[in-house]
């Protein structure tokens, strides 16, 4: 039984020490946090409080919100309560505007990431003996390291085949027996497409039994997807840059939500519109205190995720509290192909090319299982008139300023002046076509 567990005694401790343990740890941070950085000070300060006004886990309800704004302002150091020799590494992720959200971790957070998604790939199954395919970006993007760490934890054998190529993936995935895939699920899908057209069988000519899916929003019908044609049980995990990566919550063979690492994060639902904290079972806005984290600490970070939270014990003897699937955001964040874009990120950028006038529409379809993102933008008068090689060569400009500043690349429809539609009320910027598609 024990085998289960990467680690018993914590992930099966009482719900009471558990949250004896985080009040410690709370205490601990409020206070690292107003003696090291001074955003937390001054905000502590404006909000008429300090450290030792936190006494309970409750009492964490005093502390200011952070936001993704407040990152942003302090782009890219502003944040850091340890000294810059301190950092080890640096992730990132899309921001609102131009400027990506840093996220710098000591050797300490590291560590714990490590040790978190070890327990995470631990809890599905995952052993030594395990060759795991991971297919989830490296670099920037947490999710490529991320898994890498916990793997080598785990002692498993990691094959860091990154994003792309997709008849590689394929053909080393049969050749090296690979057992887990680690993957966003519209990957896994366009996966299992590319599979049936290459005339490999998973079941037959490929070993994989587990599935690591997250990154991005996903459904029960995905899962029956992926589980029947590419014969895995698949996992959902979840996680974000700023709190470390993938690893903060995920499922365990019950399949009933995700269970959050809480002896390293303090989770919370909220009012998205009012603020105000809610009941375990009424869905919200997560909102997570970093109980550990030491480069970039954050207390009551709006994730802008929708979920529900349930605290009650689970089969698999885990006492951690549970998210239900993330259903949706409270900002206006996308998800193309697990790359988060906001589209302030594509007006700033459209707006930066005096080509083009001031209108423009992200559109997003999925025909097949991988998403298409359209950028629509009107040209002005007198670009209108440019001759067919100018406007490729202007696509291709814009493109490329899109691809550099999101991490993706779209396709450029340059379209007339007054072509695209006006509404009397907010322009409808985005044309989401992808729910329901799968
Ligand atoms: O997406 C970390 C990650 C990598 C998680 C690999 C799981 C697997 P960011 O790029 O910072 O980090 O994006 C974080 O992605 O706030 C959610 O909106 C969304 N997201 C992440 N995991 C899930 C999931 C990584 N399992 C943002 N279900 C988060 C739904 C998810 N949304």
């Amino acid at each position: 039984m024990s085998d289960m567990y990467w680690n018993k005694k914590v992930e099966t401790s009482t719900r009471d020490e558990l949250r004896k343990h985080q009040l410690q740890l709370l205490k601990e941070k409020v206070k690292f946090c107003y003696e090291n950085s001074s955003f937390y000070r001054n905000r502590f300060k404006s909000a008429g409080i300090s450290p030792s006004d936190i006494k309970t886990l409750e009492d964490a309800q005093k502390i200011p919100f952070t936001t993704k704004d407040d990152l942003r302002d302090n782009y890219p150091f502003g944040m850091i309560a340890v000294h810059h020799d301190d950092i080890v590494e640096i992730h990132a992720s899309s921001g609102t505007t131009g400027n990506p959200i840093v996220g710098a971790y000591t050797q300490n957070d590291m560590d714990v990431w490590a040790e978190l998604m070890a327990r995470s790939l631990y809890a599905t199954g995952v052993r030594r003996a395990d060759l795991i395919h991971n297919a989830y970006g490296y670099g920037l993007f947490t999710g490529g390291l991320g898994f890498h760490y916990g793997a080598q934890k785990i002692g498993s054998t990691i094959i860091p085949i990154s994003g792309g190529m997709t008849e590689r993936q394929i053909k080393l995935m049969k050749d090296l027996g690979s057992t887990v895939l680690c993957c966003t699920p519209s990957y896994a899908i366009y996966l299992a497409e590319a599979m049936k057209e290459a005339g490999v069988d998973p079941r037959k000519d490929l070993k994989l039994r587990i599935g690591h899916f997250g990154a991005e929003p996903w459904s029960e019908r995905i899962r029956e997807r992926v589980e029947k044609e590419l014969g895995v049980e698949a996992f959902d995990i979840y996680g974000l840059t700023e709190l470390c990566g993938p690893g903060v919550s995920v499922e365990c063979p019950e399949h009933n939500g995700l269970h959050i690492w809480e002896d390293h994060f303090l989770v919370e639902t909220i009012d998205p519109e009012t603020g105000e904290v809610l009941p375990a079972g009424e869905e919200g806005e997560m909102v997570f205190t970093t109980l550990t984290k030491t480069g970039l600490p954050l207390l009551r970070f709006r994730t802008r995720d929708i979920s529900v939270i349930e605290t009650e014990k689970c089969g698999c003897g885990r006492t951690h509290s549970r998210m239900m699937r993330v259903t949706g955001r409270s900002d206006d964040m996308l998800i193309i192909r697990g790359v988060n874009v906001f589209p302030s990120q594509i007006e700033y950028i459209i707006m930066g090319f005096p080509e083009l006038a001031a209108q423009y529409q992200i559109v997003l379809d999925r025909p097949e299982a991988l998403d298409i993102f359209t950028i629509k933008a009107e040209l002005t008068e007198q670009t209108s008139k440019s001759t067919p090689e100018e406007l490729n060569a202007l696509k291709l400009k814009i493109r490329q300023k899109v691809s550099n500043i999101t991490g993706i690349s779209p396709l450029i429809e340059l379209v007339k002046p007054g072509e695209l539609p006006r509404t009397e009320g907010k322009a409808k910027r985005v044309l989401d076509l992808r729910s329901g598609k799968i």
